[in-house]
């Protein structure tokens, strides 16, 4: 899969395909990672990218025209089929669905603004659509992007060995991840549960369930609301309440 970012930022997005699990993907040449710089498209002296505001007020906005040479470049580079994608607090949320929605696209775009934000009109002429990662106000589209990067590159096949594709279940089910544990045994009092050293695989395998379905009904219960729970899921999270209730689970 092929990501472009356009960005005033390059060398900070470009991170993302540095570490960890993305730059492995990078490296072995399952993922590409582009940026185009906005700023190499301005025609002045001084590489102007911003401008004042009509009607008046604080801050700048991206100009219209080194951005949208920016985003044109950038998407001459793309597989045919790819999708533009603005990062913005006015967009479609980013979940996993999302996700896993722009694993199958042959390359994303994602454009990421600074400032007070865009000339609108380059949103009009040049984006499939706008994408928020949450409810919260922050700089410039380059962490979201980043983030959407990582969360979509997880999902295309053979980026995850077989060591972490256990990982991404979790969420994938729509369930919170369980709780995970590693030596010591005990630790300042606080024992792992029995049960992940008993070796018996079914009850470990229930346990984790449970504990999943427990810890999401607690903290994210509109979770459970947007899923179906088959009849063991249902059994569990009922033992999981009534011991909840008894002060008798974690
Ligand atoms: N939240 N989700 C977000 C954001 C700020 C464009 C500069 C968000 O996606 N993007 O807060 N972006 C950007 C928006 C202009 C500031």
């Amino acid at each position: 899969m092929h990501f472009g970012v356009v960005t005033l930022f390059p060398e900070l997005v470009e991170q993302i395909g540095r570490f960890g699990v993305v730059g492995r993907a990078v490296e072995r040449g399952l993922l590409r990672l582009d940026t185009t710089d906005p700023r190499a498209f301005a025609t002045d002296v001084h590489r102007t990218v911003d401008d004042r505001p009509y009607g008046g007020g604080p801050g700048m906005v991206m100009k219209v025209a080194p951005l949208r040479s920016a985003i044109r470049a950038a998407r001459e580079t793309l597989p045919a089929g790819s999708r533009t994608v603005f990062l913005s607090p006015h967009g479609r949320v980013f979940d996993q669905a999302v996700a896993a929605e722009y694993r199958d696209l042959p390359g994303l775009l994602l454009v990421a603004g600074r400032y007070e934000g865009m000339d609108e009109r380059v949103f009009r002429m040049e984006a499939d659509e706008a994408l928020t990662v949450g409810d919260y106000v922050l700089s410039g589209g380059e962490l979201p992007a980043m983030l959407v990067i990582d969360a979509v590159a997880r999902l295309v096949p053979g980026v995850l060995g077989d060591a972490d594709s256990a990982v991404q279940d979790s969420f994938s089910n729509g369930l919170l991840d369980c709780p995970h544990y590693t030596r010591p045994e005990v630790i300042d009092g606080l024992q792992v549960p029995p049960v992940l050293l008993s070796g018996d695989h079914e009850a470990i395998r229930r346990w984790r369930l449970k504990a999943a379905l427990g810890r999401t009904w607690t903290v994210r219960p509109g979770l459970l609301a947007d899923r179906e729970l088959s009849a063991e899921e249902r059994e569990l999270l009922e033992e999981y309440i009534a011991e909840r209730a008894t002060g008798g689970a974690d």
